[in-house]
């Protein structure tokens, strides 16, 4: 069966920070990683979620619920973009901070990192912030029609090391390369194991502009 993703809320700041009971998987990533862009290739939309070519674009924390079932992806605003004030800086990231660490029911986060860089601190921070604690991280290393194959492999063979032993997942939100390797990781994480592997089943869809416009705005 193929998931539909709707986006059921936005957190614009501490006084809205209240996440569902419900399992969730959050997307993190230095800003301009490809985040949104990887939420709409599995959610087989081309608008769900605002891309930009411009650093900074998501402003807000945005949760997607999975349907079927009550289970969520929730899209974070990207860290470590340095054209923001120091103060705009410091507001988000204590926004995803108290996010990440005040959800009981986030079961993992899909870290992601541009396949063209290596590690990045803020990268190294997050994932060291996430292990210590005692958060799942899945490493997606994304953009990767941007790098060659030897690239790729000695890149997803560093980030093993860092990540504690896992490859990453290797994603292109232009092809859909990795779309079903990722749905496996989050649905295993998300509980809904492999008896439903609903969209990976059905291979990659074709991305469909949706007829009723863009829902976030
Ligand atoms: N070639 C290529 N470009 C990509 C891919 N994924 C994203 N992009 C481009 O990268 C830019 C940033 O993508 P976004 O999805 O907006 O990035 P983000 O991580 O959500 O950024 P913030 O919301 O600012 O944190 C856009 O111009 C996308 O078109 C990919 O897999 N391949
Ligand atoms: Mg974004």
């Amino acid at each position: 069966m193929r998931k539909i993703l709707h986006l059921e809320k936005t957190i614009y700041g501490q006084a809205d920070l209240v996440a569902p009971d419900a399992p969730q998987i959050a997307l993190a990533g230095r800003s301009n990683v490809g985040k949104s862009s990887l939420l709409n290739r599995l959610a087989g939309r081309k608008q769900l979620a605002k891309t930009s070519s411009t650093p900074g674009k998501t402003q807000s924390i945005n949760l997607y619920r999975i349907e079927p079932g009550d289970v969520y992806l929730v899209d974070l605003p990207g860290y470590g973009y340095a054209r923001r004030s120091k103060e705009e800086r410091a507001k988000w990231a204590e926004l995803i901070e108290r996010y990440l660490s005040g959800t009981a029911w986030l079961r993992a986060v899909a870290v992601l990192l541009d396949c063209r860089l290596t590690p990045q601190a803020s990268d190294l921070d997050m994932v060291a912030w996430l292990r210590a604690s005692d958060i799942p991280v899945i490493g997606v290393l994304t953009k990767i029609d941007k790098c060659k194959k030897r690239e790729q492999q000695s890149q997803q063979n560093r980030w093993a090391g860092l990540l504690g032993g896992e490859k990453p997942v290797l994603f292109s939100s232009v092809t859909g390369a990795g779309y079903e390797d990722l749905w496996r990781r989050i649905d295993i994480r998300l509980g809904i194991g492999e008896d439903q592997p609903a969209a990976a089943s059905e291979g990659t869809p074709e991305i469909e502009t949706p007829a009723s416009g863009n829902p976030e705005s």
